[in-house]
């Protein structure tokens, strides 16, 4: 945890949206926005979790910190260069139940970065309506997340349910409760188990993923 970090929390919970923006702002010009992301905004919103674990802030404040967070990713965005298409495409979700979505925002702005066409689905989104976007889609990998331990079965159904469809999508898992989890337990094959943006940017420059997973080729 960086002191950056610390206080930009600290510009969350004050509700300092301008300061916030003009820090993100600050970082992009010598810090690339998967940096942003993982060494910033991430360790930010966990410091907001663990205060308010500790009953040191309300829900409330948690509420306007995210809903800053929230804000200045989707500012970051507007800040990316466009790429050259990679013609390759990404659904990204979370599945019924889970209302964590930060996350799956800094994983759609990490794909865009790497020239993929992506569908932001949100969190939240029932599996009859995700497979039914998929089958007209098509995309070639579907990236879920999990931020908590209790929706990892729902994870694992997904999968199952994705890899039934005909041009059987690549499908990432990844998350808060994912990179914890004892990965035996949530990948079938065709699954890659991601436990941070450095490890999904070296997959998406190399095709190359952390020796604790299964292979997975588009
Ligand atoms: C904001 C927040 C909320 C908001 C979410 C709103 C939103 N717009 O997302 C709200 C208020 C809805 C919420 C609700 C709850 N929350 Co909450 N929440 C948080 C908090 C403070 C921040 C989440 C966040 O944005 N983190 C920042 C993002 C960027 O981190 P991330 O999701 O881990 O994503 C990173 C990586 O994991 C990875 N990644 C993520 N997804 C994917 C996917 C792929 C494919 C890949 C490759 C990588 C990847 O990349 C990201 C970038 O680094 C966390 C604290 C924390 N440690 O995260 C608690 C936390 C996750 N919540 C927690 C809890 C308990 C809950 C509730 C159960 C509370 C309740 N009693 O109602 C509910 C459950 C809601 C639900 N049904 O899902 C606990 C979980 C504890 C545990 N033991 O598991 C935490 C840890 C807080 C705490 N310390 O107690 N929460």
């Amino acid at each position: 945890m960086t002191e950056q970090a610390r206080e930009l929390a600290e510009v969350f919970l004050a509700g300092e949206d301008e300061k916030a923006m003009e820090t993100v702002l600050g970082y992009l010009e010598d810090h690339s926005h998967d940096e942003l992301y993982h060494d910033l905004l991430t360790p930010a919103m966990y410091l907001i979790g663990d205060w308010w674990q500790e009953n040191l802030i309300s829900v409330a404040d948690e509420h306007l910190a995210t809903a800053i967070c929230d804000f200045v990713v989707s500012a970051a965005e507007l800040k990316r260069q466009p790429k050259n298409g990679v013609h390759r495409k990404v659904m990204v979700l979370g599945p019924e139940g889970e209302d964590h979505y930060i996350g799956l925002k800094m994983v759609s702005s990490l794909f865009k970065d790497h020239g993929w066409q992506v569908q932001y689905m949100g969190p939240n989104l029932p599996l009859d309506a995700a497979l039914e976007s998929a089958r007209r889609w098509q995309p070639d990998v579907i990236a879920m997340s999990a931020a908590l331990a209790y929706r990892l079965p729902s994870l694992k159904a997904y999968s199952k349910a994705f890899r039934q469809l005909e041009f059987k999508p690549a499908i990432i898992l990844g998350g808060r409760a994912v990179a914890a989890a004892d990965i035996s337990k949530i990948r079938i094959e065709g699954t890659l188990v991601v436990k941070d943006l450095p490890q999904l940017k070296n997959w998406l420059q190399t095709g190359k993923e952390a020796e604790n997973d299964f292979d997975i080729s588009i």
